[in-house]
């Protein structure tokens, strides 16, 4: 699949920092030291339906990593999967007598757009699960093969006992596990398993349903978190930097991931740091396409919202922060938007030399995106109450909050 189109992102003069990020496999603030190219793999939409604050925040947050890398004078290598083919999108398409191909292009189009929009820089590779199945099979059989995978009933299902290390992406309990998995797409009720969370690594075709070969498995399509684990294996292979998404991913999604592609090379760890974002509510509840409770970044957007506003709004809350989209979080964001536009239209304002470290030091603190903003906020309003005489101020300014936060001003 192809991805959108890449933002420029300006020179700085000197370097960043190293990012001191929280890892939720260890529970704690590691520091990245990744190589001259750092790999990201961050996992991407079921496309039933259009971007929400929900999605762009997580998305917003993996983009301030890339960031910090490149002020860091590294590379990055960034993947995307897209979950083309799964239960939810089936459902979707039926229940509104759609197409569920068209159904996904249509979402996956838009997603393209929205990223774009809000300046979010694109994946090297944007991966769809249906063009990854002749990748996953072979995986699937190996598993199986090695004892790592059993049969019921035509469907083949990952045996989590097969991995030593599986518990230590999600730290949770047997118990914990188990609700997870009946509220996040497993099925640890079906009679037959070894152990009730086992995901379903191939689902043997259904009536009514699309199904492809998959050779020694019988027809059928891929189960969910092994498309992340052919994808990421195909481009990183084990040990790639940062394994991202909310915190919804983790359980079962990144555990399982991790089990599975520990179990298939036998070595150790999938990826080396695991960072989740935080959830969106609206009213109260997380915002989430089965519950409809949604504020659409194309809605806004046809709105006539400029997404450098959505993006401030984004940035006002940090990462790691389960938080509530109001309307008072965009109306803020949208005064912040003006401030900053008329502060850096001047041609001359107060040194920003410190502003520049100031948010170099706030995102390389765990993604302090509130921090700095504040620091940006803090010189805006220097400039407003006192001028200033440096000519290259406004310049540098406007160049760190591109390169750094992802908004042109
Ligand atoms: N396709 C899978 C991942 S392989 C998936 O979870 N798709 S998704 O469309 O449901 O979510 C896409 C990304 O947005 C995931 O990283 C998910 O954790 C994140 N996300 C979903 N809802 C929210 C929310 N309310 N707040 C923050 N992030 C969210
Ligand atoms: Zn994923």
């Amino acid at each position: 699949m192809h991805a959108w189109p890449a933002s420029e992102v300006p020179a700085l003069p000197g370097k960043g920092r190293d990012l001191r990020i929280h890892d939720t496999a260890t529970g704690g603030r590691v520091t990245l030291v990744p190589g001259p190219v750092a790999r990201l793999y961050v996992c991407g939409i079921t496309p039933y339906d259009a971007t929400h604050m929900g999605h762009a925040a997580t998305y917003n947050a993996f983009d301030l990593v890339q960031r910090v890398w490149l002020d860091t004078k590294r590379q990055v290598h960034y993947v995307q999967n897209v979950t083309d083919i799964d239960d939810p999108l089936l459902e979707r398409a039926a229940a509104n007598g759609d197409d569920w191909e068209a159904l996904a292009e249509r979402e996956t189009a838009l997603f393209r757009e929205d990223m774009t929009a809000l300046r979010l820089l694109p994946p090297r590779q944007y991966v769809g699960a249906v063009e990854s199945i002749p990748k996953i099979v072979p995986l699937v059989e190996r598993l199986r093969d090695a004892g790592a995978a059993y049969d019921l009933d035509g469907d083949i299902y990952f045996s989590v006992a097969s991995d030593s290390h599986f518990g230590e992406v999600s730290g949770l309990d047997a118990e914990a596990m188990r609700l997870l998995s009946a509220e996040r797409g497993g099925d640890p009720d079906r009679p037959g398993k070894k152990n009730p969370v086992d995901p379903m690594l191939w689902m043997a075709a259904r009536p009514g349903e699309p199904s492809w070969d998959g050779a020694s498995l019988g027809p059928g399509r891929p189960g969910w978190h092994i498309e992340c684990v052919a994808i990421a294996l195909e481009y990183f292979g084990m040990g790639f930097d940062v394994q991202g998404g909310g915190s919804d991913l983790i359980f079962p999604h990144h555990e399982m991931g991790a089990s599975h592609a520990q179990a298939l090379t036998g070595e150790h760890p999938f990826a080396k740091t695991y960072v989740h974002a935080g959830m969106v509510a609206l009213h109260g509840e997380k915002m989430s396409k089965s519950k409809g409770n949604l504020v659409f970044v194309s809605a806004l957007r046809r709105q006539g919202v400029d997404p450098a506003a959505i993006r401030l709004a984004l940035l006002s809350h940090h990462y790691r922060a389960d938080w509530e989209w109001t309307d008072d979080v965009l109306t803020e964001a949208v005064e912040r938007l003006a401030r900053w536009r008329a502060a850096v239209s001047r041609p001359d304002g107060p040194s920003a030399d410190a502003l520049l470290e100031e948010v170099r030091e706030a995102l390389a603190d765990d993604l302090d995106a509130p921090a700095a903003l504040a620091a940006v906020d803090r010189w805006a309003a220097a400039q407003a109450a006192d001028g200033g005489t440096d000519e290259g101020a406004p310049g540098l300014v406007s160049r760190t909050v591109d390169a750094l936060l992802g908004v042109a001003l």
